[in-house]
């Protein structure tokens, strides 16, 4: 297909254009598009895989882009080519996207080497991972050897986004209290590398406290394995560009450490898989909606499960019954 081939010359090249398009075409959920998407992925599947994918996540506010600005210019500067991408579950809401925005991220935003792409808008979490997903390989296929993937921290998504990279990286704050409560139990199961983020002036020494406080904790925690990752626990400061190197370099080693344990192939064996049951998921629901037959009858369905006129299920099982 001529579409196809022309995305794919302009991805070797690196042509932004090309990859705007070739983007927008793996989000599409239009029939004729997924073909064409699916003989891009195809086209490209041969290039794409090598590079490093690592989620960073934290909190509102704790300084996610403004690292990821520092971080992006140093990688930049060690001869990398930077891809950032963005998951803001609440843009699925607002219709608007937060994150990613390239105020925060000005310097890395102005560097030739780098991609900055905001949260798609797609409806759902699912839709929003989904388009994430297919972006990444494209933007390994356009050579970006590293792929930063920014999302809040609410639960949700950043299952989501683990389920797309090989490190998590995540941010937090010193004054949160007990240590351990500030970061949700859940969320720690996810987590590769922590950072005390906001470690400068009047707060680099209580930052400096509570990582030490956090790296004790996490030991309680006993690795029963001896093989195990242990995560490390660093302090940093975005805005003064301390700690990058030293947190890169904890990336480096827990990806090594996959490479070295076998874990790495599997690992996105695993999250191919997922991506399966997710793809499937989301076309379903979209095929869905797209009937006919479906859009027609909804809105008067709506109204009566809404004035209590029939139940729930018996409105699914005559909307599903089609
Ligand atoms: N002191 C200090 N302030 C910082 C640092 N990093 C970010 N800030 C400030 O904290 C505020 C939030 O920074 P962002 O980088 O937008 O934080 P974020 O986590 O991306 O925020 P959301 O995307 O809205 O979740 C801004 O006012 C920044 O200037 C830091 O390392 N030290
Ligand atoms: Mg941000």
């Amino acid at each position: 297909m001529q579409q196809v081939d022309e995305l794919v010359a302009g991805l070797e090249v690196r042509d932004r254009s090309a990859i705007a398009r070739a983007i927008t075409l793996v989000e599409s959920t239009r029939a004729a598009d997924i073909t064409a998407a699916a003989q891009l992925l195809d086209a490209i599947s041969g290039v794409t895989g090598d590079a490093t994918r690592v989620g960073i996540s934290g909190v509102p506010g704790v300084g996610k882009s403004t690292f990821i600005d520092s971080l992006g210019v140093y990688l930049v500067d060690e001869g990398h080519h930077v891809a950032v991408l963005a998951v803001d579950p609440s843009s699925v809401r607002s219709g608007g996207s937060v994150l990613g925005d390239k105020t925060r991220m000005e310097r890395l935003a102005s560097r030739e080497e780098t991609f900055i792409r905001p949260s798609p808008n797609a409806g759902t979490l699912g839709g929003v991972t989904r388009s994430t997903r297919a972006a990444m390989i494209v933007l390994e296929a356009a050579g970006y050897d590293t792929i930063l993937v920014e999302t809040v921290g609410v639960g949700q998504s950043e299952v989501a986004v683990s389920g797309m990279v090989d490190s998590f990286l995540l941010l937090a704050l010193a004054r949160t209290g007990d240590q351990l409560q500030g970061i949700k139990r859940g969320i720690l199961e996810l987590v590769d590398v922590i950072a005390v983020n906001k470690a400068d002036g009047d707060h680099a020494a209580e930052a400096r406290i509570a990582a030490r406080e956090l790296s004790g904790a996490l030991r309680l925690f006993s690795y029963d394995d001896p093989d195990a990752w242990k995560v490390p626990v660093l302090t940093s400061s975005g805005l003064e560009g301390v700690g990058i190197p030293e947190i890169w370099q904890a990336l480096r080693d827990h990806r090594e450490h996959l490479e070295e344990s076998g874990q790495i192939d599997q690992l996105r064996g695993e999250q191919r898989a997922l991506w399966l049951a997710e793809e499937i998921e989301e076309r379903l629901v979209q095929d869905f909606y797209q009937r006919p037959a479906i859009a027609a009858e909804l809105p008067e369905l709506q109204k009566r499960v809404r004035r209590g006129d029939i139940s729930v299920l018996a409105a699914a099982d005559k909307l599903l019954g089609h």
